[in-house]
């Protein structure tokens, strides 16, 4: 599915804005036939968590209905048209003047609906249902119940992971237009050798054509190289790659010609490889180090929908730090930010919403733990996410890994045959065939997980000394190196990349001692960490936990959010941001 914009045969409208929500409870059913009751206003794309005052409201769980109208002007109607969501968490379900047109399941991938022959000639109701429900079956998965109060029936979600259970349009939603025959999507593959880059254009049609030409221009809108076909392949003689903190993109131009129109499509494209080889994880074929965070999509206000004022301050402090890379920590962000990061030369671990799939994460139970594999029904959601996020995101040049999930039960028996067919079925997806892993958390120890041999990189969740040895900093140093030192044994030949580390911090808080929550024990708990991680060859990398503070459900462990960010949830700064950097800039990309 490729990303909507303006190009000589296509055009973008846009619907963000002001629209009606109402909040679908027992007594105040929604009836998409008519137009939605006067209810609040609300700002798309954003959560509608924080937009809105009362308590009640901000936690509601169920429906969330969202309506607006536009219209479309005469002189595109006799285009295709189609309406796209960049997102909606968790699920929608859409309506066009009353009438259901698409539904879809998952809060962070796009979808898309044709509606040339449903639009209507003056104003149209577009009536939104979404639902922030999650459960056993969804991802990211929750355990959900219902309870009568005052003799209403409440619905509850008790969340398997540590981010604020943000809904709602979170994502543009947009309607363009194409010809009739039209570009479904283009997947570009490459093989560079010395200055030579070999480019793979493949490109899916729909309709009748006479023929595809495929132009490749450089930042300087030269044309560099041309191809003819859906299969198309162009030399580009002498390459300039897209490097870490020194992007560089051509723009890959297909026209696509029909006997009475031409379809024509602009992709950003980087060239650059990835591979692991033995425990280096090479970029370029040069030995990668990734310096840089675990991320959210978490800001005041908009909670988890689109903020690009801060997408953009978020990559210039990394940089400014001399960071390198993130991860797309705990889902796939927006197409925005993964376009960014491209042209920014940030290096991105591409991430599903599969978080916390563990059974004993989130419920009471008497004596044995409940085995997660008996549990999940995820494997359908899984799949389903996997594919749209692949297809999403095949061409970014800042896309080195896929990550298939994050701290699962991989230590339960059936975690293999749960985890084989999704690693199989991600890398059967990727024309650019990018490593794959999975981030595991702290009970997947040497001895006891069982997918390590599955994955390209071992990337690892670390909070000794927080949860851990909590304060002592001595004995968690212990615990850390006689880990690695574990792995190190059992000599597998694979890159370890710590994907989180950190400990809750809470600005403007300080000691002379080494207490938790001070600014002055984030310092030294990281400097513990990295005089550790500096002792093994095998580390490729530190993402610390978490860019910045973020909002979490509530709980005694959490005070107004996770604090473990490097910066507050206001981006300024603590202590240890001048420690990381200092670090940070004295590590080369590259060894
Ligand atoms: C890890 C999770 C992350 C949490 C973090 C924490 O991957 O989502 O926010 O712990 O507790 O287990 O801060």
């Amino acid at each position: 599915m490729l990303y909507p914009i303006n190009t000589e045969s296509r055009a973008v409208i846009d619907l963000s804005g002001i629209w009606t929500l109402q909040l679908e409870k027992e007594g105040n059913d929604c009836n998409p036939r008519n137009p939605l009751k006067k209810g609040y206003s609300v700002a798309v794309p954003g959560s509608f968590n924080d937009q809105l005052v009362e308590q009640d409201v901000r936690t509601h769980i169920g429906n969330i209905w969202y309506e607006t109208t536009f219209s479309i002007p005469h002189y595109l109607k006799d285009n295709r048209l189609v309406l796209r969501f960049g997102s909606v968490t968790h699920s929608a379900q859409v309506y066009l003047n009353g009438e259901l047109i698409t539904e879809h399941k998952g809060g962070f991938t796009p979808f898309e609906v044709e509606v040339s022959s449903t639009i209507k000639p003056g104003e149209n109701r577009l009536t939104v249902c979404v639902s922030n429900i999650i459960d056993y079956t969804t991802l990211p998965v929750g355990v959900y119940s219902e309870e009568v109060v005052d003799g209403k029936t409440v619905k509850k979600v008790s969340e398997n992971f540590d981010f604020f259970n943000y809904a709602g349009i979170h994502r543009p939603v947009k309607l363009y237009t194409t010809p009739k025959t039209f570009i479904e999507d283009v997947a570009v593959a490459y093989e560079v050798s010395g200055e030579q880059a070999q480019v793979s254009v493949q490109t899916f049609i729909q309709g009748e054509y006479d023929n595809v030409r495929v132009t490749l221009f450089n930042e300087d809108n030269e044309r560099v190289a041309t191809g003819e076909g859906k299969e198309a392949e162009l030399t580009i003689e002498a390459v300039r790659q897209w490097e870490p903190l020194d992007s560089y993109l051509y723009t890959v131009k297909v026209e696509v010609t029909a006997p009475n129109d031409t379809d024509i499509y602009h992709l950003p494209v980087g060239i650059r490889t990835v591979e692991v080889k033995g425990s280096q994880f090479l970029i370029n074929n040069k030995p990668f180090y990734f310096k840089g965070f675990g991320k959210h999509e978490d800001t005041y206000l908009h909670g988890r929908g689109l903020n690009e004022p801060s997408n953009v301050l978020d990559l210039n402090l990394m940089k400014q730090m001399g960071a390198n890379s993130f991860r797309t920590s705990h889902y796939p962000y927006s197409e925005e930010m993964m376009r960014l990061a491209d042209r920014e030369g940030f290096v991105v671990i591409d991430e599903t919403p599969a978080v916390s799939l563990y059974a004993g994460f989130n419920v009471q139970f008497d004596g044995e733990e409940p085995n997660t594999w008996d549990e999940m029904q995820t494997k359908e959601a899984h799949e389903l996410v996997l594919k749209e996020m692949v297809e999403r995101d095949k061409n970014h040049a800042c896309v080195v890994m896929w990550s298939v999930a994050n701290e699962p039960a991989t230590h339960h028996e059936g975690a293999r045959e749960y985890f084989e067919p999704l690693i199989e079925l991600t890398r059967s997806l990727d024309p650019q065939n990018r490593p794959v892993t999975i981030v595991y958390n702290m009970e997947a120890l040497p001895g006891q997980e069982l997918t390590h041999d599955l994955v390209d990189v071992i990337c690892l969740n670390r909070y000794y000394s927080w949860y851990l040895q909590t304060a002592d900093l001595k004995a968690g140093e212990k615990a850390l190196r006689d880990e690695l030192k574990e792995w190190e044994q059992k000599d597998l030949n694979k890159p370890f990349l710590f994907t989180e580390y950190g400990a809750d911090t809470v600005s403007g808080l300080h000691s002379v001692q080494d207490i938790p929550f001070t600014e002055e024990f984030q310092v030294h708990y990281y400097e513990m960490y990295h005089k550790v991680f500096d002792e093994f060859p095998f580390i490729v990398g530190e993402q610390v936990w978490n860019f910045a503070d973020f909002e979490t459900k509530v709980g005694t462990g959490r005070v107004q959010g996770n604090k473990k960010g490097i910066f507050n949830r206001a981006r300024e700064p603590k202590m240890i941001a001048y420690f990381l950097k200092q670090r940070w800039l004295n590590i080369p990309e590259f060894d």
